[in-house]
């Protein structure tokens, strides 16, 4: 084969392997659902005190065995610095900054948002098992940001 035909056979194939990539990942979006925790809403970063749901941090029950846990974003905390939910549980977790980005991870779960000042992150999670879970700021936000944890606290679910 001359190097015309190799040069047409190497494009033929990267064109089927785009294309392959392309259905898979409209696949596992559609399909399965997967995609990047949204954003749900915006509001005056300055008003954030004020602003529902970020006038009453904490975790609220919206639902049967359905939990809204809200948090803020700060220089240097989180607010509260401690949350409690109960296992099994659907918790939909909502939450902004009120200055600088912030990052919130819970450890040992896929719980992992940006905290956007003016922005509010939405994700929706169960914690299988009670236990305890670190939550930390992954966004590097000044030198304040290695104190800037919590604690979520699962506790033992319903029975049934
Ligand atoms: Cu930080």
């Amino acid at each position: 084969m001359d190097a015309e035909k190799f040069e047409k056979v190497f494009l033929t194939l990267s064109g089927i392997m785009l294309a392959i990539f392309l259905v898979a990942l409209g696949y596992a979006a559609i399909g399965f659902g997967i995609g990047l925790p949204s954003r749900s809403g915006e509001l005056d970063p300055s008003k954030v005190d004020s602003t529902s749901p970020f006038d009453d941090p904490g975790v609220h029950q919206v639902g049967p065995n359905h939990y809204e846990a809200v948090l803020i974003g700060q220089t240097w905390s989180f607010l509260p610095p401690r949350l409690e939910v109960p296992a099994g549980a659907k918790i939909t977790f909502k939450a902004t900054s009120r200055d600088v980005i912030h990052g919130l991870h819970i450890e040992g779960t896929r719980v992992n948002l940006m905290l956007i000042p003016g922005q509010v992150s939405k994700i929706t999670y169960r914690f299988p098992e009670p236990g305890e879970h670190l939550y930390i700021c992954h966004e590097y936000c000044g030198q304040g940001h290695h104190a800037m944890f919590g604690k979520v606290i699962v506790t033992e679910g319903k029975k049934g």
